[in-house]
C-alpha cells in the first residue's frame, strides 16, 4: 500500500487514524497548493481530484477519507477505532456520518466560498454568497454537539475513541486556521478537543 499524502484536513484524518494503530506505509506528498493534484497523474489515481488517495497492493486506487479508514479497519482491525462488534461500528457510522454531513462539509465550503476563493474558484464549482450560511449551518451543528456531550461523554462514542472523533478533530483544527474558530461558548466540545489533542496521533 502507498498512500498519496497532501496538506490539508483529510489526508490528516487518515495519517492520524494509521498512527493510532501504528500502521507504517510509504507515503507521496502530491503538491496540493501549486495543483499537482488536479493534474493528469493524479487524476488517474481519483478523477475527483481531490487528497488522500490510498494505493492497494493489487494497484487499485481508494479514495474519499471513510473508506480509506473502513479498509484500513478491516487490514488492521486492532485497535479498533470503527468497533469490535456491528453495534460498535453501527454507532461509529452514525456518529461519521453526522460529523461529515453536517459539520465537516458545510464548513468547508463555507471556508471554499469564502477565504479560500481564490484558491478554489479556479478547481471547484464556488457559490460565494453561501458561504456566511454554511458557516451558520456549521456553527449551529457544533452548538448541537455541544448539547449532546453534555452527557460528561469523553468521545462522540461515549467511552470509545473512534473515526468520528479523528474526522471531527481534523476539521475543527482546520477550520480554526482558515476563519471559523472553534466557539469557547462550546464548554463540552472545547473539552473535548483538548482530549483528542492531546493524543500524540493528532501531530500525524
Ligand atoms: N470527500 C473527500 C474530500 C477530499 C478533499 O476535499 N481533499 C482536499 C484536501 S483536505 C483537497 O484535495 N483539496 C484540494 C483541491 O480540491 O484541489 C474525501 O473524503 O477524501
Amino acid at each position: 500500500m502507498k498512500l498519496y499524502d497532501s496538506i490539508g484536513p483529510n489526508p490528516q484524518i487518515v495519517r492520524m487514524f494509521m498512527a493510532e494503530k501504528g500502521i507504517e506505509i510509504p507515503k507521496q506528498t502530491v503538491d496540493l497548493r501549486g495543483g499537482e493534484n488536479r493534474q493528469e497523474a493524479h487524476l488517474k489515481r481519483n478523477p475527483m481530484g481531490q487528497m488522500p488517495s490510498l494505493e492497494l497492493d493489487d494497484g487499485f486506487h481508494l479514495a474519499e477519507v471513510v473508506p480509506i479508514c473502513e479498509y484500513l479497519e478491516e487490514k488492521y482491525p486492532t485497535p479498533p477505532l470503527i468497533g469490535a462488534t456491528a453495534e460498535e461500528r453501527a454507532e461509529c457510522r452514525m456518529w461519521t456520518r453526522r460529523v461529515d454531513l453536517n459539520i465537516a462539509e458545510p464548513m468547508t465550503n463555507g471556508f471554499r466560498f469564502g477565504e479560500g476563493l481564490k484558491f478554489f474558484e479556479k478547481r471547484v464549482v464556488c457559490v460565494p454568497e453561501a458561504s456566511p450560511g454554511l458557516k451558520k449551518i456549521a456553527a449551529h451543528r457544533l452548538q448541537w454537539l455541544n448539547e449532546q456531550m453534555a452527557d460528561g461523554r469523553d468521545y462522540l462514542c461515549g467511552k470509545r475513541f473512534t473515526l468520528a472523533d479523528i474526522l471531527l478533530y481534523c476539521f475543527i483544527t482546520f477550520a480554526g486556521t482558515v476563519g471559523q474558530p472553534p466557539d469557547p461558548a462550546n464548554k463540552n466540545v472545547t473539552a473535548w478537543l483538548a482530549r483528542i489533542g492531546a493524543r500524540p496521533s493528532a501531530k500525524a
